[in-house]
């Protein structure tokens, strides 16, 4: 191990490295662990954040939790830390996710290379010596050969800019900002915008213990029971006997995730037998659901089909009618946005305490002194929680200030949209690598497979480029094109670019360009085409001395 003190003063003096890592989540920990152990390079990691954990250790609103089941929310990459982790649930929470990640940072001896509490503020590459330079908030200057990013997909907070936020005299929070000490809702009226995965997961809780909850909800959305349960010890011992195989699964499979699609076609199902296949998955709950049939994202008319089951389960859930029909007056075909798994969401609208309002038919104007204030309304509160998702994909990596060749900015260099080459590396920003980057099937995918993937990649390209007495790799322009458009074809083949408010899409952040971001081409597929890059001596990439 090749340990570089993380915790050196403020200086001026520039410190020289091999590598850079941003983030200490799952991608940052285990691109650490890869590069210092496999390869005994010289590397740190900086971190935002007081501790190691990335979306986890922001992500603390009631409720969070994962919507990958825990036996597949892990490393594989060691046996000895599958064997000796163990979840307690099927679906693990924010702070049994952090407890694990913890785990990770103590079992491989990480700490000591992560310098926590300290924000990259820039970064530029020197051509003339193929080094990146990285400033950091703490005053300090790295200097280093690699630039690698683990900034996560889903941690640029996307708080809506409504006039009067300010104004408001009570709380705001944003669910994926969420104070460590928690919010106390008890006897408070709450008002919650945003029913995407995080509402629909933290509505129900938060209803539990608040006076009143108003729900304001924009686009109805589907959802799929989780039937979350504490895992049997016959399961823990099945998912560390055959993990091997479960692994197999993950890394061969659409989305990572350790189940296969069921090899059958909805509108060649008999009805009897389909609704029979559906009620059965909708028993077994969680994102299995859409794996009842493999053409779920891509022929219409059987998306419609399944859309309507859902929308009968909300209508036969939800007892007052003009609610239920709020709920199920859903607007895009099923799975085509994220689809949410949920934790007793659409019964915590037959409490008394609870009401929904469609900001679709009558839109938020602004936030006043006492609440929010629709076309038709003003709701007082106390607390307004923003489940507003995120600056997707795109969002945190801009925020990094980076600069490659010539002086270019990223953020000028994607103006119309993110462009790179399996979204690895961006042209014209040489040795810069993006763990789960746009243009990869990232937020498609169960994610720690993804990284796991895209970091043993990254390492064997660095590997092969020490081994080899290379300096540089950069994308050509011309595979990075041929990619962007493998990218929208693969989208273009599904359902999913279809919907044209998702934030797969970038529509959710006013501005943004428009342009599909992950790749919906199939994890396993997408593994298949690195490998065959690599194959080909890197194909698409320009590598020099
Ligand atoms: P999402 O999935 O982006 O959901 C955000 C929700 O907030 C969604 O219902 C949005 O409505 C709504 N929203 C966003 N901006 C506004 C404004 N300005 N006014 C009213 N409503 C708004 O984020 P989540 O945090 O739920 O989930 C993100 C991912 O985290 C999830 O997919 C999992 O992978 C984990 P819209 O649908 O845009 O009309």
């Amino acid at each position: 191990m090749n340990t570089v003190a993380a915790s050196s003063p403020a200086s001026t003096a520039p410190i020289t490295l091999d590598a850079i890592i941003i983030g200490a989540g799952f991608s940052g920990m285990y691109q650490l662990l890869s590069l210092r152990d496999k390869l005994g390079m010289k590397v740190r990691v900086l971190e935002a954040a007081d501790g190691v954990g990335g979306t986890w250790y922001w992500n603390r609103y009631p409720g969070a939790r994962c919507d990958s089941e825990s036996h597949s929310y892990m490393f594989y990459f060691s046996k000895e830390l599958v064997n000796e982790w163990e979840w307690s649930e099927r679906y693990p929470q924010q702070p049994e996710i952090l407890r694990y990640l913890n785990h990770v940072a103590d079992r491989f001896q990480l700490r000591p290379d992560i310098q926590f509490n300290t924000r990259m503020t820039s970064a530029s590459f020197d051509s003339g010596h193929n080094r990146w330079h990285v400033r950091t908030d703490t005053g300090q200057h790295y200097v280093a050969k690699f630039l690698i990013t683990g900034v996560g997909c889903l941690s640029s907070a996307n708080v809506p800019d409504i006039p009067g936020r300010d104004d408001f005299q009570g709380q705001w929070y944003h669910t994926g900002q969420w104070p460590h000490e928690g919010v106390d809702f008890t006897g408070k009226r709450v008002g919650v915008v945003g029913t995407g995965s995080t509402g629909i997961q933290a509505i129900p809780v938060i209803t539990a213990q608040a006076k009143h909850v108003t729900v304001f909800q924009r686009t109805a959305n589907y959802s799929i029971p989780a039937r979350n349960q504490p895992l049997t010890p016959e399961f823990k011992r099945f998912a560390k006997e055959q993990a091997d195989g479960i692994r197999h699964i993950m890394n061969t499979n659409t989305n990572a995730h350790p189940f296969r699609m069921a090899p059958r076609k909805v509108m060649e199902t008999h009805p009897a037998e389909r609704q029979a296949l559906l009620e059965a998955a909708w028993l077994k709950g969680g994102l299995e659901f859409r794996a009842a049939f493999n053409d779920t994202l891509i022929d219409a008319e059987a998306n419609q089909v399944i859309a309507e089951f859902v929308r009968g389960k909300i209508r036969a859930i939800v007892k007052n009618p003009k609610t239920a029909e709020m709920l199920s007056d859903i607007d895009h075909p099923f799975a085509a946005k994220r689809p949410p798994v949920d934790s007793q969401y659409f019964e915590t609208y037959n409490r008394d305490n609870i009401d929904l309002v469609n900001i679709r038919a009558t839109p938020i104007e602004r936030i006043t002194a006492q609440g929010i204030k629709t076309s038709d309304a003003e709701y007082p509160l106390d607390i307004i929680v923003f489940a507003t998702g995120f600056d997707a994909m795109t969002g945190s990596l801009l925020k990094l200030d980076i600069e490659g060749e010539n002086g270019v900015k990223l953020k000028d260099y994607w103006h119309a949209g993110p462009r790179n080459y399996l979204g690895l590396q961006v042209p014209g920003f040489p040795n810069l690598f993006t763990i789960t980057g746009p243009g990869s099937p990232s937020v498609l995918c169960n994610l720690p497979p993804a990284i796991e993937q895209h970091v043993d990649w990254i390492t064997n390209c660095i590997r092969m480029m020490n081994e080899q007495g290379f300096n540089r790799i950069e994308a050509t322009p011309e595979a990075s094109d041929v990619w962007c458009n493998e990218v929208n074809r693969a989208a273009n083949a599904t359902l999913l670019a279809k919907v044209k408010h998702s934030w797969y899409l970038g529509a959710n952040v006013p501005g943004k360009p428009q342009v599909f971001m992950p790749y919906a081409g199939g994890f396993g597929h997408y593994s298949e085409i690195c490998n065959q890059v690599v194959k080909e001596n890197y194909k698409g990439f320009r590598l020099s001395a």
